[in-house]
């Protein structure tokens, strides 16, 4: 759990900083608001503890600007104050504050606040990670794949660099399920992804499409290295023997790669789609380059 501090006095950052590395989290520390909201855009964070009064920025500003981010928007914030009129914590809390602390800081206080604040984290982390994964394979689900390829997109605009995305498709699988059953379909498709897995980095994002399609995306990748990655893809999934009931088999998959341009993401994936399609006309367990 990494708990962002920010506060203009320094006995209050070295305190709270220990108290917040007693209970097992990773403090860090910002001097005002301004260097709060730096270190929430680049790093994030799971919990921010903000003093109400800092220079630059005091902790209601940071508790907008954070709020408005979509990377940041998810964040507990405790609002920290020397105030105690109702007023004052009503406007904090209507500002965007999920919690207040009011001064002096009694740690035991400050200790609860934090787990109550790490188990609304937590549970948030969970929900999220149910709505973007694909239960069967583990892999990004499709809405999640489209928004952070999104995200992907506009960033690799921003700082002209290459991205690009692979469509895959399993061969035959039709009579993979008509051969082995549904359960060894099933277990075909957990063992595609895997296999995936091993021959991609770990900033690559594999999405489960649909059915069984699947889509990559492949940043700082231009469509040359692209087609590289997809071979290997494709050769870790041929070498793949998947295990059901007692039997074996392997799979083989197509493989239609597009570079993304200035034309965007829907673009790219139609490229990809033509390619792919492309490839299981030329005969399958094939990777082939949109034009
Ligand atoms: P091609 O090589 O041209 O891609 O042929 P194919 O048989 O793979 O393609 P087709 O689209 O005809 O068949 C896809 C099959 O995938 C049909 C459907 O029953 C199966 N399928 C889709 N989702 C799942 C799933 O979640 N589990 C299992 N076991 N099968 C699935
Ligand atoms: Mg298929």
């Amino acid at each position: 759990m990494r708990v962002l501090i920010a506060d203009d006095t320094i006995v209050m950052r070295m305190m709270l900083s220990s108290w917040v590395e007693t209970m097992g989290f990773t403090p860090v520390v910002a001097q005002d608001g301004a260097e709060a909201l730096d270190i929430a855009f680049q790093g994030g964070f799971d919990i921010a503890v903000l003093d109400w009064e800092m220079p630059k920025l005091t902790g209601m500003e940071v508790i907008r600007e954070l709020k408005e981010h979509p990377r940041t928007s998810y964040g507990h914030l405790i609002l920290v104050t020397g105030r105690s009129d109702q007023n004052s914590l009503i406007q904090a809390l209507d500002g965007g504050a999920d919690d207040f602390i009011r001064k002096p800081l009694v740690p035991a206080e400050v200790v609860a606040r934090l787990r109550a604040g790490a188990r609304i984290v937590e549970l948030r982390n969970r929900i999220m990670r149910l709505a973007e994964t694909d239960p069967l394979t583990g892999a990004a689900n499709r809405r999640c794949f489209l928004e952070r390829a999104q995200t992907a997109v506009a960033d690799a605009g921003r700082r002209q660099r290459s991205l690009s995305v692979l469509l895959l498709d399993i061969d035959h699988f039709k009579s993979v399920n008509d051969t082995r059953g549904h359960a060894g379909g099933d277990e075909a498709l957990k063992r595609f992804v895997e296999a995936c897995g091993t021959a991609l980095r770990p900033t690559d994002l594999l999405g489960r499409f649909g059915g069984e399609e699947f889509a990559v995306l492949l940043p700082e990748t231009n469509p040359y290295l692209a087609v590289a990655v997809a071979d290997r893809v494709r050769a870790a999934i041929e070498a793949t023997t998947i295990h059901h009931d007692g039997d074996s088999f392997r799979i083989t998959a197509s493989i239609g790669v597009s570079g993304i341009g200035a034309d965007g993401l829907d673009a790219a994936l139609s490229r990809a789609d033509a390619a792919l399609y492309e490839a299981k006309r030329a005969g399958r367990n094939r990777v082939e380059m949109a034009r």
